[in-house]
This record gives structure tokens, sequence and C-alpha cells, in this order.
């Protein structure tokens, strides 16, 4: 034994750190010294690392080995492992065979998932690379993030740009801001995570600045939970998604007091008159006042008024999180938020206007230069195919059925096969007992894995995938100031091979190595990537150094921007010189675009569409709470889950489920219970957590425990996606409906089942033999 600690630096989602190894194994990790903030998640590595939950070698699932069937046995069969040549044939010959006889649109390749931060090794990119380049796949469009503004937005305000990164910076916020109204909070928790990594977590930074500057915050949220101490927010607690009516409300009251802003109108938006049509009810004869709002939101009306006449008086940032867009209609809320902006009139000024995710991710108003993030490119679908990201269950269980999306007609295609490497769909789905049954309809499902979670355990071929510790990589976030080296730490854990040697195996024997890997191996590629960047750091008559001397230092620093950016400021000082890319170059508070669609669930101007299931809907009446599945504190979804560090914050043994103390007692649930929640669409466990920080008839369930269901009719580790709802947002952006979801909850009744989630398959070594 060697007493000798060696450290290498490396990137996860969760931030940069300096990995500690002893003896091969990982041992401790250190965070990044410039990060103000380190989130603690990083102390799972070793754990994660040398996991008991690695998949160890190939292994193909029992029946699918002998006879190619038994599809429904997916999640229960167990699996034989094989070396890698055969496992890497089982694939090929299936590739061949399908695309043979069905071509590339019988292929799903859309592989969505966070994979890990490194650029090179990223899963899903690497998925994306290889089916393309050996011919084409069926992708999936948008993303469950931000999946409903990311189309929407290029209507109303010509760009999506707003929920990528570029909002109003943070220096102009705590310098100008006078009222900030965060609608759906600043939740820590969340800025813990971004993607691709982060150097500097600055979210807690910047909030105690603006506090320190005297910037009043309101927090319009279910949970107080949301509005975090160095904010010293106000709480104003709303219905879950209703918050579309809050801001008519607000908008209402604006225009009946004349407060809105006239010239802003006339010089920079579009459709003013029939927005004010819908506000004053000139339309339908119901006015969208502060106490039609107050029926709808639960937001006493008194309050509405105020908080209207407060935001026309000082300068006002509107705030929206992501999570108010993943609900259904998510739509509305983010229009209505722009239109309110509108009417305030302060769009384009300093500190001023809407932005979007300041809690939902690190990095959100961080200023930055405009330099690119190192980026591994995926080339080009020759197939052309794909879907909108969350009807994946609807494609599967209904081929060659048509769907509407954006302002056009596709039709499902046939997937006999199915190429996962970077994702958990039994993680981000909703209503995964419906995903279970889609999920049994395709011939072959192939996933690329480093530990076994739900997905490699519903797969027919599971190749072991290395994690981040064990290959070298370059990462860094468009929303962060670092441009990071991830060296190599130890060696792959057992026969686990990196995402990039599997596929250029496998394109090898498809005869498309080069276009593959145009030629390079990992170290060549990782340098490509950085040299990529260096044309527009000389443009910015800035010095990107030197590739070695990045590698040996472990990072590079981006210098702060020369100025600060605030979002639409040439818009507003020129509309005509520079318009939006809009169909009007204005912003659009009533779309042209959208009208020919001729949507009834997304009207041509913002409104408010009751959701399938919210507090006012008739299904309240059997399902009366409604369950907010929020991000977890302690992981990135599922990622992490088995570490014994998360698993310290379960409550009985399971997720944790917040209930009001209230609504609690009315059903005899205590402290620490288990309790089950359900609904029509199935049931989870789950332990209770009494809080009184929330909303009443509301319940939280963070999202991420590992799927354990022990039927359809029982999930038993607290996975709340049996209880979310799986359909589209509306027509127009088909984003994921996960937030709008009613349940009941009761006190489980003595022995609860055993959680079995962290229990690998049953494993066969290959029989002596030819394996068949
Ligand atoms: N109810 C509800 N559901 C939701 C949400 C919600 O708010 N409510 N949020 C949604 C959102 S916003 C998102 S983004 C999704 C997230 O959904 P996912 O991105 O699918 O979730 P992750 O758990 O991050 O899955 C990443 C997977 O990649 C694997 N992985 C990590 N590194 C590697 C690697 O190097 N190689 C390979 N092959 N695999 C690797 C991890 O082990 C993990 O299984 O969930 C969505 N689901
Ligand atoms: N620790 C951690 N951080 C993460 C992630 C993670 O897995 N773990 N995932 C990352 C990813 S992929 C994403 S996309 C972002 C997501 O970022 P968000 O979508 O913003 O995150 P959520 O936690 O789903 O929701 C934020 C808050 O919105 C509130 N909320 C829910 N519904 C409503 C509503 O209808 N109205 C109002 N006013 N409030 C509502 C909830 O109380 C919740 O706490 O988070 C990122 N950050
Ligand atoms: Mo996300």
């Amino acid at each position: 034994m060697s007493e000798a600690i060696s450290r290498y630096p490396s990137l996860s989602h969760w931030g940069a750190y300096t990995a500690l190894v002893r003896d091969g194994r990982v041992i401790g990790c250190e965070p990044f010294a410039h990060d103000q903030a380190p989130s603690p998640l990083i102390h799972t590595m070793p754990d994660m690392v040398h996991s008991p939950l690695r998949i160890a070698r190939p292994s193909v699932r029992a029946s699918w080995l002998r006879h190619r069937g038994a599809p429904e046995l997916r999640g229960v069969d167990g699996y034989v492992e094989v070396d890698w040549d055969t496992a890497l044939a089982l694939v090929h010959d299936e590739l061949q065979r399908v695309r043979a006889q069905h071509g590339p649109s019988a292929i799903f390749g859309g592989s969505y998932g966070w994979s890990s931060a490194g650029r090179l090794h990223h899963a899903r990119t690497l998925t994306h690379r290889f089916l393309y380049a050996g011919g084409g796949c069926v992708d999936q469009s948008g993303n469950y993030s931000w999946g409903a503004a990311q189309f929407l937005l290029p209507h109303i305000i010509g760009t999506y740009a707003p929920v990528t990164g570029r909002i109003t910076d943070w220096n102009s916020v705590v310098g100008h801001t006078r009222l900030l109204i965060a609608f759906g909070g600043i939740p820590l928790r969340n800025t813990q995570i971004a993607s691709g990594g982060a150097g500097d977590h600055s979210a807690p930074g910047w909030l105690a600045r603006a506090r320190q500057a005297g910037m009043r915050a309101v927090v319009v949220s279910p949970t107080r939970a949301d509005a975090p101490a160095a904010l010293a927010a106000e709480w104003i607690p709303i219905r879950p998604n209703t918050d579309a009516a809050m801001m008519l409300g607000m908008a209402h009251t604006l225009l009946a007091e004349d407060r809105h802003d006239r010239d802003f109108l006339a010089r920079c938006c579009n459709g003013f008159e029939q927005y004010a049509d819908y506000l004053l009810g000139r339309a339908d004869g119901q006015p969208k006042d502060a106490a039609w709002a107050e029926r709808i939101c639960g937001v006493p009306a008194d309050t509405i008024r105020a908080l209207a006449r407060d935001a026309a008086g000082a300068r006002t940032l509107l705030s929206c999180s992501w999570s108010l867009q993943r609900g259904h209609r998510g739509e509305q809320p983010y229009w209505g938020s722009v239109a309110l902006a509108a009417l305030l009139g302060q769009i384009g000024l300093p500190g001023g206007g809407f932005a979007f995710g300041h809690g939902s991710m690190n990095g959100a108003g961080n200023p930055r230069p405009d330099l690119p993030a190192p980026e591994m490119r995926a080339g080009r679908n020759p197939a052309g195919a794909s879907i909108p990201v969350a009807r994946l269950t609807d494609m599967l269980l209904q081929p060659g059925e048509p769907y509407e999306f954006n302002g056009r007609t596709g039709i499902y295609p046939d997937i006999r096969l199915v190429y996962w490497a970077g994702g958990n769909p039994f993680h981000h789905h909703q209503d995964l007992n419906r995903l279970m049954r889609a999920w049994a309809r395709p011939e072959t499902i192939i996933v690329h894995e480093p530990w076994w979670t739900p997905t490699a355990r519903r797969a027919d071929i599971v190749l072991p995938a290395t994690t981040t510790l064990e290959r070298n990589d370059i990462g860094g976030s468009s929303r962060d100031r670092y441009l990071l080296a991830m060296r190599q730490a130890v060696a792959p854990v057992g026969r686990s091979r990196n995402d990039f040697d599997i596929y250029r195996e496998l394109a090898a024997r498809g005869g498309f190595e080069l276009a593959y890997t145009e030629g390079r191996d990992e170290m060549t590629w990782i340098r490509h990537i950085y040299e990529q960047m260096r044309p527009a750091w000389e443009a910015a008559q800035l010095t990107l150094p030197a590739f070695d001397e990045f590698w040996e230092r472990g990072h590079v620093a981006l210098p702060p921007p020369a100025r600060d950016f605030v979002l639409f400021e040439q818009f507003r000082e020129d509309p005509a010189g520079h318009p939006l890319k809009t169909r009007s170059g204005r912003l659009e508070l009533h779309s042209a675009a959208i009208a020919e669609f001729g949507y009834d669930d997304c009207p041509p101007h913002p409104a408010w569409l009751p959701p399938v299931e919210w507090l006012g809907a008739e299904r309240a009446a059997r399902w009366p709470l409604h369950l907010v599945t929020c991000q977890p504190a302690d992981r990135l979804h599922s990622q992490l889950d088995p570490a014994p560090a998360t698993r310290a914050n379960q409550v009985a043994g399971r997720e944790a489920v917040l209930l009001h103390p209230d609504d609690a007692a009315e059903r005899g649930i205590a402290q620490g219970d288990v309790v089950r929640l359900f609904n029509d669409r199935g049931a989870c466990l789950g332990g209770a957590q009494l809080s009184a920080d929330l909303l009443r008839g509301v319940v939280v369930m963070p999202t991420g425990a590992w799927f354990d269901p022990q039927d359809d009719a029982l999930e038993r580790h607290g996975n709340p996606n049996v209880l979310t709802v799986d359909v589209g947002t509306s027509r127009l952006a088909q984003g994921p409906s996960a937030l709008s979801a009613l349940v009941q909850v009761e006190r489980w009744q003595g022995d609860a089942p055993a959680v079995r989630a962290f229990e690998p398959p049953a494993l066969q070594p290959e029989a002596s033999g030819a394996p068949r």
C-alpha cells in the first residue's frame, strides 16, 4: 500500500473539483479553488465511481439472448454477462438488420439526457454522432427543461436565447433593479447545477449583493422554500399552474389605472389592441381583473393590485423559473410575463423587463463575455427525422399516427430499435406505467450506462460505460467563466469502456470509422475542441493560452465582459434598426403566426387556459392535492441517488414528500410515516415530511428516486413520475406537462414493502461455449 495521493482536476454538472486518488481508487474530492460556493454533491464521487451498482461487463437480457423475445420481461429478466466481442457483434448485427429491413426511421436515437459534463465524452452527443454517421435515426426536438419556452418564445420575442442563458446581467440587476418579482422563486438548491459544469457557483453571491443594494424581492410560489434567506424575499403563496391568471390580473390593473407605458407599446410592440380586448373582456364579457384572478390563483386581489402598482412605480424585473412552463399550457405564463413586462415598458432598460431561470440553473445572469463554450458536434442527421422530445411514449404506442407540433403535422415512426446512452427515461418521463407498456413494443433496446439504473435494467443489451474520472476530457458551461481540464484519475472500473470507444469500434464494424472519429483519438479531440474556440477569442482581441499550458494548469478563466449585457437594449433604442426576428419585427402581444395555426390550446395572445389538472379542476374533488415534482437538492435528477450521502436524506427509507401539517392531520399522517401517493395513473410510496411553509392543498416530492415498481399498481421508492400526466403543453410546443398532477395521499398501513432499487439484476456469467 502506498501512501502517495495523486490529484486530478475534473468537472461535473455540479461543479469543478480535484479528485484525490490513492492506490488506483478515488478517495476524496476538493472543490475548485475559484468556486465561491462549491456544492457538497462533489463529495459523492468516490462512492459513485466505486459503487457496487457499477456494470462490470457487457450484459444481455436472458430471454433476448435465447430467442430475441419476451419484451414484456424487460425489468424482470436477469442478464447473461458476455465478452466485448460478443456484445459488439450483437449490437452491430441488430443495427444492420433493422437498417436493412426498416430503414433509419425504425431506429430511435434521441437518447435524451444529461449524460456527464465533459464535452468530448458526452454520451448523448456521441450517440447522435454515431447513428448519424451510420445512416441516421429518429431524434428528439427540444428538451424537458424549457420545452414549451423554446418553441413559444421565437414567435413572440424572435429567439429563445433568454432560456439558454442570455438574460440581463446580474451587474445590471444589482445596479438598477429596485423590485424583483420572481415567479417560481430562486431556490438555491437548483443553482448547484449547470449544464456542462460550473467553475464558480455565482448565484448565492449575486443574491447577497442584490440584497445589500436594497433590492426588494417578492417570490410568488406554492412554497416559501423558493425564497432563499439570502434574498430576504416576501412570499406570496400561489396555487400551482395559475401564474398566467395572476399576471393577467396585474396587467388588467395597469391598464385600468392607466399605468401602462403607451410609448413603449406603440414603439416596440405588436398586437396591444387585441391583448387589451382580452384583458378588458371585450370579446368574452369577462374582464381579467384582479378579483377574477384571485378566484383562480388564490392570491388576494388587493395583493395583485398593489404589486402591479409597485412594479409600475419602480425599476422592476419579472423573472420566471423554468418550472412555470413545465406544466400543462405552460406557454401562457411565459407569454403572460413578457406581455406584463411590455406594459411596464422597461424591457431593454438596465435591470428592467423580463428574465427566466434565475433560480433554475447556476450562472443565469452571470456576466460573461460572448465567447463560445467548448463543444463536440454531432453532425447532421441524414434521416432528418425527429419527434417533440416529450412525445416518447406516444411515438412508441402510436406508430403511423399523426400529431401536431408548432404549425406542422408529423407522423409517428414505427420504432423497432431503441438506442440510449446518457439519459434515464425511467427517471425523466411522465406517467411511467404508460412508458412501461410502450417500452415493451420495440424489438431491441440497447443502453450504455455506468450503473444499473432503471433504464439499464430494462434494456436487452447493456454496455458498461466509464465515468468521467476514468477518461480525459474538457468542459465548461456557456453560463460560466471557466474552461476546465478533466484529467483521467483512475483506470476504467470493471470492463467498462468509454462511450467514444464503444461507438468507434461499432463504426469500424459498420465501415464508417473515419466519418465518426474524423481521424482523431481522445487527446487530439480534446486539443481540437480547445482550438476551435481560438478564432472567437482572437476576434474579441483576447489570447487563449496554448493548449499545453491549459492542460497543465487545469483551467482558463475568461475575462469579465467589457460592459453589462441588457436584454433587448439595442432593440429598445432603435426598434426599426434592430428588429426582433418575429413576424412583425416587434414584441408580439398578439401573434399572427400563432393565429394561423388555429390552435385552441394556444390562442394568439396570452390567456388563462385551465390546465388538465389543477386545484380548480373538477378532478380535484377526487384527487384534492396538487403534486409539485421539483428538482432534488441532493442529486442531479436520478444521478447520485444510490450514494450513501444522498440516501441519508430519505425519510422512512424512501423519497421525502412534503405535506402541510393540516393536510397531514386530516389524513392521520405524522412526520416520518410511510405514505402512499396515488391517482388513476399509479401510486408510489414516500416518507412524510411536514412543513408549514407550503400552501395547503400542495404536496412537494422531488424527482430522481430510482424507479422501483413492485408492479404497475405500486412504486416502492418514491418516484413521482408514476403519478404525472403525459400530455403535451399544447399543440404548439408539445412540452412536458410534468408539473400538472393531482393526487391523493394516505397513510400506509402495516409493513411497507422493501425498496429494491439498489439491488443489481440477477447476473449469470456466460455459459461455457458459444452463447445462444
Ligand atoms: N416529474 C418531473 N419529471 C421531470 C422533471 C420535473 O421537473 N418533474 N424535470 C425534467 C428535466 S428538466 C430533465 S432535464 C430530465 C432529466 O432527465 P435525465 O437527463 O434523463 O436524468 P439523469 O438522471 O441526469 O440521466 C442521465 C443518465 O446518464 C447516465 N450517465 C452519466 N454519465 C454517463 C456516461 O459517461 N455515459 C453514459 N452512457 N451514461 C452516463 C447517468 O447514470 C444517468 O442514468 O428530467 C425531467 N423529468
Ligand atoms: N439540485 C439540483 N438542481 C437542478 C437540477 C437537479 O436535478 N438537482 N436539475 C437542473 C435542471 S435539468 C433544470 S431544467 C432546472 C429546472 O429548474 P426549475 O424548473 O426552475 O426547477 P424546479 O425545482 O422544477 O422548480 C422550481 C420551483 O418552482 C416552483 N413551482 C412549481 N410549479 C409552480 C407554479 O405553477 N407556479 C409557481 N409560481 N411556482 C411553481 C416549485 O415550488 C419549485 O421549487 O434545475 C436544474 N437544477
Ligand atoms: Mo432540465
